[in-house]
């Protein structure tokens, strides 16, 4: 028997943060729940918080079937996936885990874009394919310093993305709905207007409705042949017909991407390109960062459950 209020925990979280959860509450795993309707009718009224992730999200029936649910706290930045309106049309606080995940994001796009334009990939396969010894040196690739970078979305993460790229002598450019004050970078309305500029695109918006599809197939074809595209943001962001036949025709020189449409069932023709390097959605996967992640999703439940201020409301 416990008296524990219930927590609803959409997707599998670390179990640091499911041990720290279960202090204060009997921790409900939906994630792995084989019939999802029946556990959801038998935590119905215990269930006060409702834990999800970024890529997963809570949708308006799960919000009615948790009626005594007083916060959503998503376990990442970005809350596309969840259904804003209906948790402000039931009351529902939502919070997000901003800022400690920036500098990991920032890293883990540089990485992609380092990684696909240097081929690290292939370069690890020569190694240990025997054909370093067998068939000398690999292929050239090529330089990503000095060259021209332009970001997609000038957030928190797109700006920390800038400051790294300009240690490595990048001129950099960014397409945003407006020019924003105080930055040096040159500014351009749309993806479109901005790729024509870069020899690489670095996808940083956050998601959402108002950016589905915002890389479009004019933005995809304006880009330099050659030009290399990293995406850390979400698949939706992207019109990823327009990208999969830009790798399919060899425009785009090579891709780091992290986030795709349909995760983690992605497109499996992007595993049919050598000069694509592929991440399952781990930019923020640090155990460092995760954990920064886990403490503030917790902060901000525990503050809804004391009705203290949420230290990171986003809805
Ligand atoms: C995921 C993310 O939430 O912060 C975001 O918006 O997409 C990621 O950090 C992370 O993979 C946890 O599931």
């Amino acid at each position: 028997m416990t008296d524990k209020p219930g927590l609803l925990l959409v997707g599998e979280l670390p179990e640091w943060d499911v041990a720290a959860l279960e202090t204060d509450f009997t921790v409900h795993h939906y994630w792995r729940a084989a019939d999802k309707a029946a556990m959801l009718a038998a935590v119905r009224d215990s269930v006060v918080a409702i834990v999800t992730k970024g890529e997963i999200g809570a949708d308006a029936a799960l919000m009615d079937a948790l009626p005594l649910t007083k916060i959503i706290a998503c376990y990442g930045v970005g809350v596309d996936a969840i259904d804003l309106d209906a948790a402000r049309a039931r009351g529902i606080p939502v919070t997000n885990t901003p800022d400690v995940l920036t500098e990991e994001v920032a890293d883990f796009a540089v990485l992609l874009m380092l990684g696909a334009a240097r081929r690290v990939r292939d370069g690890d396969e020569w190694v240990r394919s025997g054909n370093w010894a067998a068939r000398g040196p690999m292929a050239l690739t090529t330089r990503v310093s000095g060259k021209r970078l332009g970001i997609v979305g000038l957030g928190r993460i797109g700006s920390a993305i800038a400051q790294r790229a300009a240690a490595f002598g990048m001129s950099i450019a960014y397409s945003a709905r407006a020019r924003k004050d105080g930055v040096p970078y040159a500014w351009y309305p749309t993806p479109a207007a901005l790729a024509p500029h870069v020899d690489v695109l670095c996808v940083a918006a956050a998601g959402g409705a108002g950016t589905r599809g915002l890389v479009d197939r004019a933005a995809i074809a304006a880009l330099a042949p050659g030009a290399i595209f990293v995406n850390v943001s979400r698949g939706t962001v992207v019109d990823e017909a327009a990208l999969l036949e830009a790798l399919r025709n060899g425009r785009i020189g090579a891709a780091g991407l992290d986030v795709f449409l349909n995760e983690p069932n992605i497109d499996p023709e992007f595993l049919t390109f050598p000069n694509v390097l592929l991440q399952p959605h781990a930019a923020s996967g640090s155990i460092e960062t995760r954990k920064d992640m886990g403490r503030l999703m917790r902060d901000n439940v525990a503050a809804a459950m004391a009705g203290r201020p949420l230290p990171t409301r986003i809805a």
